[in-house]
């Protein structure tokens, strides 16, 4: 029943939706099978309309680190909502969401709230180039900033996952300022910079790459960026869209002990309401608009329903005890993978910081796009519709990074573990799909 369900509300939906989805993932292109027909959320579970239950490691590609509707959150949104959803004024709840991030995370002192991840990077970007006056921008190949233009070049996830080389319609003259790069290669970064540093406004990264699947920043790699970026005087941005309040309360640069000039945030923030942010010196953010010349605005920018959901989500974080729960988990999972690989005798490459976790199979270390892209994306194919068919729902792709939550139990760890052990086959294993 569940693929009846599914296939209907795939088709009705691809009668009026581009694609029949809102964002490009959700349609399944790269896995077999049909995206399960969710109707609800609780916990570390989505339900289908017949009741099937999932344990969710997608949780909406990351916001939902405390599983769905954790009840404080529920309580804000709802005490909020009797309020007001919306009166383009400045209101308590986006100044307490302020306060909380000011005070976690150590390169922000003010802070500028915007609707997506994708005009986080992109305002971040704009304000570097005004900083500087310069133009150039580095990112890295497989890392994903969201869809502006200029971000577009060698991006991850989605794009990666289709395949798609950046994208139509972006002009050559959108992305002749973006260098892209390999991920965890200081001497790529250091050779670039040697010859056109006084070029590059910031160099943009993701902390922790999660859009080439999950993959870590080689010792001392984030250190040699922050060096060589202050050496040539360019911004260093951290895009935290994904790993900000998710790899620690202060983020990545707190659990690296790397500071940026300035960080992109979302997601987690946001509690599953939609959100992104920037932030960074003092100096630097009272450039923008309306204290200074850098123009950036938004409709529905800190709205209150959004604000309230994510100042309750990092009440529950901050004491930092989660965390030490999300790390048991993935811990556990991780292991849990690595034995599965070993006894079925499959190379597997298992990358993980905290509870963000990707599989990579029939390679054996995965350290940038280039060594993802070597594992087996059939064999990945494979494993998804396995942990699919056993009510187990993994990000559809082998570029996307797979989470879990505070509310995720070692028995719902454990059967995913068992289900890879299940669906992990060599390359040459993998049955016609
Ligand atoms: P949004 O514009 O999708 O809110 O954020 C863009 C973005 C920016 N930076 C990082 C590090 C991100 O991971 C993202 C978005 N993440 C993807 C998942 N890998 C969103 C999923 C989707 O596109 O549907």
């Amino acid at each position: 029943m569940k693929d009846a369900q599914a296939t209907a509300l795939r088709e009705r939906a691809e009668r009026v939706l581009a694609g029949g989805v809102n964002s490009p993932v959700r349609a399944f292109r790269a896995v077999p099978g049909t995206p399960p027909a969710i109707v609800r959320g609780e916990g570390a579970y989505l339900y289908d309309a017949d009741g099937n239950r999932f344990v969710d490691c997608i949780l909406a590609y990351g916001p939902h680190i405390l599983g769905h509707n954790p009840p404080e959150v529920l309580a804000a949104v709802r005490a909020q909502l009797e309020r007001g959803i919306a009166f383009g004024t400045t209101t308590l709840p986006e100044v307490e969401l302020a306060e909380r991030i000011v005070d976690a995370v150590p390169s922000i002192e003010l802070v500028r709230f915007v609707n997506s991840g994708t005009e986080a990077t992109m305002s971040a970007v704009r304000l570097a180039r005004a900083a500087t006056g310069r133009d150039g921008i580095v990112k890295f190949d497989g890392a994903y900033h969201g869809h502006a233009d200029a971000l577009l070049a060698g991006a991850g996830s989605g794009v990666a996952t289709l395949g798609i080389p950046g994208s139509p319609g972006v002009p050559a003259a959108a992305v002749a300022g973006t260098t892209v790069l390999p991920y965890n290669d200081a001497g790529a970064i250091a050779d670039l910079l040697s010859r056109r540093g006084e070029q590059i406004a910031a160099v943009l990264v993701e902390p922790v790459a999660g859009n080439m699947g999950c993959v870590p920043p080689l010792p001392g790699y984030l250190e040699r960026l922050r060096s060589l970026t202050r050496e040539h005087g360019c911004l260093l941005i951290f895009d935290e869209v994904m790993t900000g309040f998710r790899v620690a309360y202060g983020g990545a640069q707190s659990l690296y002990g790397v500071i940026p000039d300035l960080t992109c945030l979302g997601k987690i923030i946001g509690a599953g309401l939609p959100v992104g942010a920037y932030g960074g010196s003092r100096t630097l953010m009272e450039k923008v608009a309306p204290s200074g010349p850098v123009y950036q605005a938004g409709t529905l920018s800190g709205n209150p329903l959004a604000m309230a959901a994510g100042g309750a989500a990092l009440d529950c974080l901050r004491d930092g005890t989660k965390y030490e729960r999300l790390e048991q988990l993935g811990h556990r999972l991780a292991d849990g993978f690595a034995e599965a690989g070993a006894a079925a005798g499959i190379e597997c490459a298992i990358n993980r910081v905290g509870s963000m976790v990707t599989p990579f199979v029939g390679v054996d270390r995965v350290v940038d796009f280039a060594s993802a892209q070597r594992a087996s994306r059939a064999g990945f194919a494979h494993l998804h519709q396995t942990w699919l068919e056993a009510g187990v729902l993994w990000p559809p792709s082998q570029y996307e990074t797979g989470f879990l939550s505070t509310v995720h139990t070692d028995q719902d760890v454990d059967r995913i573990s068992e289900m890879f052990a299940g669906g992990v086959v060599a390359a040459e294993q993998v049955p016609a799909l």
